[in-house]
C-alpha cells in the first residue's frame, strides 16, 4: 500500500453532465491545471486528468426531460464542457467519458476482481435515495423523514435486489490508513470529519441498481442483465480506468497511485471512504492526497439557477481576462474555505495586486533600463550591493513550494507577492535616479539587474498559475520558462547574468465593473468613477517622465457637450454625448453628477481625452473622458477659457 510514484497523477472529479459548467468546476480544474503545470516545469513527468461523468438516475432524468436519450444529452454536455477546458487552455492528458468503452470494460473488470476477492455479496436493498446526490440514506439520516441531508430535496423510497460492497470490513483498515497518512486528506479540518464518521460506523454499500438501466451493466460472467452499477461505483474507477486499467496496466505502472485528487468538500466522503476501500479490494496503492475544497457562493448568497445568479466562468474570463480570473480563484480563498465570488473583490485583485505590484514592477524594469543602460542589463554587482535583498528573497521562496502540494496555493501567492514587496520597496530605498545623477552607474545598474532578477524567479513561479501573461513577462525579461530556467533561477539560485529588456504593452490595464449577463448591477466604485488608483502614487521619481512623444500618444480635443442626463441608479455618473466634430456625436459616462447637474452642462465645452479605448459602465459604453481636478472643495471640468472650435486638437 505505501507505493509512492515519483511522477505525479492529478485530477478533477469528472463533471455530471446534467448541467453547464458553472464557477465550481472551474475552480477545480484552474487548481488541477495549476498543479500540473508547475510539476511539469519542475520536470516531473505529469499525467492530469478530467472528465464527465455521465450514468446514473440523475442524468437519465435530465435528457428526459428535454426530450433527449441519456447518449444524446451526455454527447452535447460532454462536449461543452470539454470545450470550455479547451478555451481556458487547460492542460489535460486525457478527458475521459463513463460511456468510453474503455472505461465500461475497466469498472467491469474492477466489480469481477472484486467479487472474486469475496468483497461483493447479493441482498436486497431497502431504504431511501436521493437522485440529486445519487447517495442512499437510512431513514434516521434523513431530514424530517423524507429530505436529504445533504441538498435537501425529497428523497425516493427504494426497495430493490441489489449487489453489496463489504464496506464494513474496511473500517478499521481505513482508520489505520487515516492514521499512518497525515496528509491523505487535506485540509486537516475535513481529515477529522471524515475519521469521526468512519468511527461511528459504516454499512456494507448497494453498488447495483435493477430499476432503471442507464448505467454500465455487471460484468457477464455474473450473468445479471437486470442490474447496472452505481454511479458513483463507475464514477470513481474512471481514475484507474484513464490509466489503462482492465486493457494495458503501462501508465498505472507509470502512474498510479495519484499524487492528489481534488475534490470539493460535498464528495470527500465517496472520496475518502469508498474510494480507498475499493482499491484496498482491488489490491491497488492508495493515493497520496484527497484533497478537498470549499463551496464558492456569489455575493455572499448560494447560487442557484432559480435565483439567476450562477456564475458563467466563460463570461468573466472573457470580461477580465483569463489569466487575472486564474489568479483570483486561486489567491481569494484559503484552499477548503468557502469563498464568495464578487466582481469587486475580482477588481481590487487586478488593479491592485496584478496592476499595480506585478504589472507595474515590469514597467519600472523597462522604463529604467531603457532609460539609464539602452534596456541591457548586467548581473555582476547584484550581490555585491544587495546580498541583503536577495537573501531575503531566498528566504521566502525556500518554502514556497512545500505549499504547493499541501494545497495552501493562497499562502503560495501571498509569498510571492511578498517578494515583489522586497523589489517594490528596494526601488524607493536606493533610488537608481539618484544614483545615476551622483554617476553611480554600476549601483544604479546592480539595483536595475536585481529587480529584474527577482522578476524572472517570480515569473517562474507564477507560470502555472498565469501562463499567457507569464509568458510576455518572460520574452520581455529576455528569459524561457523551462525546467532548465526553473532549475537555475529556482533551485540553484542563481542569476540571469546578461539580458537585454524588451518593452511590452501593460500587462494588468487597470479595469472598470463589466455589466455581466447574469449580474445583479452594482454601484460603479468609487475608485472608478473618481479614475483613481487604489494605492496612493508613489513620490515623484525621475522615471516618471516622458518625453513629448509620448504626451502627443493621449489625444485631447475640444467638444462641446450636447446632451446630459442622468444614469439612474448611479449615484456619481452622468450619460454625456459630446459632439468632437466626428460627424457623431461621442458618449461620454463622467463620474461628476456630485458636482454638476445634467441641465447646466449642457452647451459648454470640454476637453476630452478621445483615443481612449471604449469602456463598459453599468452596460453602456462610455467613449472618453472629460479632464477634470479635484481637491478638498471639489471637482472642476477642465475648459478652455474661451469657446473654441469643436475638435480643436489640445497641445
Ligand atoms: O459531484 N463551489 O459532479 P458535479 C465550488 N460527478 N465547487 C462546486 C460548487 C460550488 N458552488 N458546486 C459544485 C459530481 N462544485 C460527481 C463527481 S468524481 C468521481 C464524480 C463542485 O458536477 C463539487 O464540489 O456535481 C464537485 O467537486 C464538482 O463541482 C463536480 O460536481
Amino acid at each position: 500500500m505505501e507505493k509512492s510514484c515519483k511522477n505525479v497523477y492529478i485530477t478533477t472529479p469528472i463533471y455530471y453532465v446534467n448541467d453547464v459548467a458553472h464557477i465550481g468546476h472551474a475552480y477545480t480544474t484552474i487548481i488541477a491545471d495549476m498543479l500540473a503545470r508547475y510539476s511539469r516545469l519542475t520536470g516531473s513527468k505529469t499525467y492530469f486528468l478530467t472528465g464527465t461523468d455521465e450514468h446514473g438516475q440523475k442524468i437519465a432524468h435530465s435528457a428526459e426531460a428535454r426530450g433527449k436519450t441519456p447518449k444524446e444529452y451526455a454527447d452535447e454536455v460532454s462536449g461543452k464542457f470539454k470545450k470550455l477546458w479547451d478555451d481556458f487552455d487547460i492542460t489535460y492528458d486525457k478527458f475521459i467519458r463513463t460511456t468510453d468503452q474503455e472505461h465500461k470494460n475497466g469498472v467491469q473488470k474492477a466489480f469481477e476482481t472484486m467479487y472474486k476477492k469475496g468483497d461483493i455479496y447479493k441482498g436486497d436493498y431497502e431504504g431511501f435515495y436521493c437522485v440529486s446526490c445519487e447517495t442512499f440514506f437510512t431513514q434516521k439520516q434523513l431530514i424530517d423523514e423524507q429530505f436529504c441531508p445533504d441538498c435537501g430535496k425529497p428523497t425516493n423510497i427504494v426497495k430493490e435486489e441489489s449487489y453489496f460492497f463489504k464496506l464494513s470490513e474496511y473500517e478499521d483498515k481505513l482508520l489505520k490508513w487515516y492514521e499512518e497518512n497525515e496528509d491523505c486528506i487535506l485540509p486537516r479540518s475535513k481529515k477529522n470529519e471524515i475519521v469521526n464518521f468512519v468511527k461511528s460506523g459504516l454499512r456494507d454499500l448497494s453498488i447495483s441498481r435493477t430499476s432503471f438501466d442507464w448505467g454500465v451493466k455487471l460484468p457477464e460472467s455474473m450473468n445479471e442483465p437486470k442490474h447496472v452499477m452505481y454511479v458513483w461505483l463507475d464514477a470513481l474507477m474512471n481514475y484507474i480506468t484513464a490509466l489503462g486499467y482492465g486493457k494495458d496496466d503501462i501508465n498505472m505502472e507509470e502512474f498510479w497511485p495519484a499524487k492528489v485528487h481534488l475534490v470539493g468538500k460535498d464528495i470527500l466522503r465517496f472520496h475518502a471512504i469508498y474510494w480507498p476501500a475499493f482499491l484496498m479490494s482491488l489490491n491497488l496503492p492508495l493515493p497520496k492526497h484527497i484533497a478537498a475544497h470549499g463551496w464558492w457562493t456569489r455575493d455572499g448568497e448560494k447560487m442557484s439557477k432559480s435565483k439567476g445568479n450562477v456564475v458563467n466562468p466563460k463570461e468573466i474570463a472573457d470580461a477580465y481576462g483569463l489569466d487575472s480570473f486564474r489568479y483570483f480563484m486561486l489567491r481569494e480563498v484559503p484552499f477548503g474555505q468557502d469563498g464568495d465570488f464578487s466582481q469587486k473583490a475580482l477588481l481590487d485583485r487586478i488593479n491592485s495586486d496584478l496592476g499595480n505590484d506585478l504589472g507595474n514592477l515590469l514597467n519600472r524594469i523597462s522604463g529604467m533600463s531603457g532609460k539609464y543602460f539602452d534596456f541591457k542589463i548586467d548581473s555582476k554587482d547584484v550581490i555585491k550591493y544587495h546580498k541583503k535583498e536577495l537573501d531575503e528573497v531566498y528566504a521566502i521562496l525556500d518554502n514556497v513550494e512545500s505549499y504547493i502540494f499541501n494545497m495552501q496555493i493562497n499562502r503560495f501567492l501571498e509569498d510571492i507577492w511578498k517578494v515583489l514587496t522586497v523589489a517594490n520597496k528596494a526601488i524607493g530605498d536606493y533610488e537608481p535616479w539618484a544614483k545615476m545623477k551622483d554617476g553611480k552607474e554600476d549601483e544604479a545598474m546592480a539595483l536595475v539587474a536585481l529587480i529584474t532578477n527577482i522578476m524572472a524567479k517570480v515569473a517562474l513561479l507564477l507560470d502555472s498559475v498565469m501562463p499567457e501573461k507569464i509568458s510576455k513577462i518572460a520574452s520581455s525579461l529576455g528569459i524561457s520558462i523551462d525546467t532548465i530556467t526553473y532549475n537555475k533561477l529556482i533551485v540553484n539560485k542563481e542569476l540571469v547574468n546578461k539580458t537585454t529588456i524588451t518593452k511590452v504593452e501593460q500587462l494588468f490595464p487597470r479595469i472598470e465593473e463589466v455589466l455581466l449577463k447574469q449580474s445583479i448591477p452594482s454601484q460603479v466604485s468609487k475608485d472608478q468613477a473618481e479614475n483613481k488608483s487604489s494605492k496612493k502614487p508613489e513620490k515623484e521619481e525621475d522615471d516618471n517622465l516622458i518625453t513629448i512623444d509620448k504626451f502627443f500618444e493621449t489625444t485631447l480635443k475640444i467638444g462641446t457637450i450636447v446632451e446630459a442626463e442622468e444614469v439612474p441608479k448611479s449615484k456619481k455618473l452622468l450619460k454625456l454625448q459630446v459632439d468632437l466634430a466626428e460627424g457623431r456625436n461621442r458618449q461620454v459616462l463622467a463620474g461628476i453628477k456630485e458636482f454638476y447637474s445634467a441641465e447646466e452642462l449642457v452647451g459648454t465645452q470640454a476637453c476630452v481625452v478621445a483615443n481612449l479605448k471604449p469602456a463598459k459602465l453599468m452596460g453602456m459604453i462610455s467613449e472618453g473622458m472629460l479632464l477634470a481636478a479635484k481637491d478638498e472643495n471639489g471637482l472642476s471640468l477642465i475648459r478652455p477659457e474661451t469657446k473654441k472650435t469643436i475638435g480643436t486638437k489640445i497641445s
